[in-house]
C-alpha cells in the first residue's frame, strides 16, 4: 500500500469518529436498546462523519462495512471492489453499528457489508487493512509483474490453490528441489504444478473443486 500511495496511485486518509461527537468524553456509544450485553455505536457521530466525507470528495463512495454478518469477502470481491473509484470503510467496534446507519448507507451510497470469514474480531480495523491490501495489490502499476496475478490462488483464471514454490539453493538441509523443474521442458513443468495444485485443493480445499 505505501509503493501504492508514493506512487500517486491512490491516497488514504484516518478518520477518528470521536472527531465528528459534541461532548466532553467524546461519546461514540451507548446501550442496546431491548437491552443485552455490551455497547451499540451512536448514529450521529457516523451520520455527521459520513456526510463531511461526502461533502470533501465529489467521487461516488462505496461505503464498506465490516462486520462478521457482511458478505464473505474473497478474490471476486477485491476485483469488484478494485474498480470503485472511492473506497470508505466504517470500522465498527463494540457489539455493532445502529442499525439505522447501516439503512442510511443503503440508501445515499453504494453499501457493501463485507466478513473475512466465520469467527470475530473485536473491531474492523484489521480487518479493513487486510481489504485494502487484497484490493490495493490489484491496482495496474503496484504488483511489479502482472503475470503473478493470474497464476496466484484463487484468481478468477483458475480457482486452484497455487502449487509449491522451490528456489536456489538445489539442496537445502537434506531437501530436494523436484527434479522436473530443472528439466528446462516447460510443457511438462507446466503440467507438474498443475497436478500439484489440483492435488492441493483436492487436499485442503474441496469446497472450490466443487462448485462450477
Ligand atoms: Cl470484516 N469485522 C469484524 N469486526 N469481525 C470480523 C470480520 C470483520 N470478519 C470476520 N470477523
Amino acid at each position: 500500500m505505501g509503493k501504492a500511495i508514493d506512487g500517486g496511485i491512490i491516497d488514504v486518509a484516518v478518520h477518528d469518529l470521536r472527531d465528528w461527537t459534541h461532548d466532553r468524553h467524546r461519546t461514540v456509544d451507548d446501550t442496546p436498546y431491548g437491552g443485552g450485553a455490551g455497547m451499540v455505536m451512536k448514529p450521529e457521530p457516523w451520520g455527521e462523519a459520513l456526510d463531511a466525507l461526502e461533502e470533501a470528495d465529489p467521487r461516488p463512495m462505496t461505503v464498506i462495512v465490516t462486520t462478521p454478518a457482511g458478505r464473505r469477502f474473497d478474490q471476486a470481491l477485491a476485483y469488484e471492489l478494485a474498480g470503485k473509484e472511492r473506497l470508505v470503510f466504517a470500522c465498527g467496534r463494540y457489539e455493532g453499528i445502529d442499525q439505522r446507519v447501516i439503512d442510511h448507507c443503503a440508501e445515499h451510497y453504494e453499501l457493501v457489508e463485507i466478513s473475512l470469514g466465520d469467527y470475530v474480531l473485536n473491531g474492523g480495523e484489521v480487518a479493513a487493512l487486510a481489504i485494502t491490501e487484497a484490493v490495493v495489490r490489484l491496482l495496474p502499476g503496484v504488483v511489479g509483474n502482472p503475470e503473478s496475478l493470474v497464476e496466484e490462488s484463487h484468481s478468477p483464471e483458475h480457482r486452484l490453490l497455487e502449487y509449491p514454490n522451490y528456489t536456489k539453493p538445489p539442496q537445502w538441509r537434506g531437501r530436494e528441489v523436484p527434479e522436473i523443474l530443472f528439466s528446462g521442458h516447460h510443457a511438462n513443468i507446466a503440467k507438474w504444478r498443475l497436478d500439484q495444485a489440483t492435488q492441493r485443493t483436492r487436499d485442503r480445499r474441496p469446497d472450490l473443486l466443487a462448485d462450477e
